[in-house]
């Protein structure tokens, strides 16, 4: 019985799927379309659980594939209004904390998919119509075509794609590199920005309080992201003097 149940489940090095994670689905779905964003009352919360299921269910945790959430998209299909998008990179709880005050913000987990999956995990395997509670693969240690990284790479580019007029990043000055290449805003989200609707990417270097910042508007990792931008033909701007509690309180 040890036998089966490690080599049978305990297959990735990863965390297995959100225990409940069909009824979290639902409730963030239903709390999100009634309450959060009533202007999405009309999507179908039953058919988005089910399209997301599909997207993964019985299928080997290893191939996913942008065409297998789709169908998902498609349902949802949400747009954000122009100079409301905020993108982040190591500074999540900050970049949350800034859109629960300024209400009309965006960043992608105030998005229906971005609200509904932020924090879970979910896999299955081939042939089985069971999600695997007990491990999926990791994105470093196993694969990186799994469906929560192709799910999350998915929804930052269309994110991305989809932003227009003032474009708002808040990175974090407290680490060395603030802007990182490797990560989804670097990867993903800079190259993906359309400068026929983006006219600017503003830059915020935020750091702790009481530390001395490691990066800054004028570091090289700053001026990595300010060439980039600059090349894809936006105006790229930085504020830097912030730590995140001053932030918070003055924008
Ligand atoms: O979990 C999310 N809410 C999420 C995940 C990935 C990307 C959100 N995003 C979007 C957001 F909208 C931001 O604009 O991309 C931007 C943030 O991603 P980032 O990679 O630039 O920032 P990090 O702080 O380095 O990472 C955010 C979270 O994503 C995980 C990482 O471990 C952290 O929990 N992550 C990053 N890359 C991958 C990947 N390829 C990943 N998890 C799985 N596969």
């Amino acid at each position: 019985w040890m036998w089966r149940h490690s080599s049978e489940h305990m297959k990735w090095k990863g965390t297995g799927s959100t225990a409940h994670f069909q009824e979290i689905v639902l409730e963030r779905c239903y709390n999100y379309t009634q309450l959060v964003q009533p202007e999405l009352r009309d999507r179908d919360c039953q058919k988005i659980r089910e399209a997301f299921r599909n997207a993964f269910i019985s299928k080997d945790p290893c191939s996913a594939t942008e065409e297998d959430y789709h169908p998902l998209m498609k349902l949802v299909n949400q747009t954000v209004p122009c100079d409301k998008a905020v993108f982040w990179s190591k500074t999540k709880e900050l970049a949350h904390q800034y859109t629960k005050v300024q209400r009309e913000m965006f960043t992608l987990e105030d998005t229906l998919l971005g609200y509904i999956a932020d924090d879970l995990s979910w896999c299955s395997d081939a042939g089985s119509y069971e999600m695997n509670y007990q491990s999926c693969p990791h994105w470093k240690k196993d694969c990186s075509n799994n469906f929560v990284s192709v799910f999350w790479d998915l929804l930052s580019k269309r994110f991305a794609e989809n932003a227009c007029g003032l474009a708002r990043v808040l990175l974090n000055g407290s680490i060395s590199n603030a802007f990182d290449r490797k990560s989804t805003f670097g990867r993903v989200e800079v190259h993906n920005l359309n400068p026929m609707k983006v006219h600017t990417l503003q830059a915020w270097v935020i750091h702790d309080l009481g530390k001395l910042p490691s990066d800054s508007c004028s570091g090289s990792s700053i001026n990595d992201l300010r060439w980039i931008i600059k090349q894809r033909n936006i105006k790229f701007t930085c504020q830097g003097t912030y730590s995140s509690v001053k932030f918070l309180q003055c924008v």
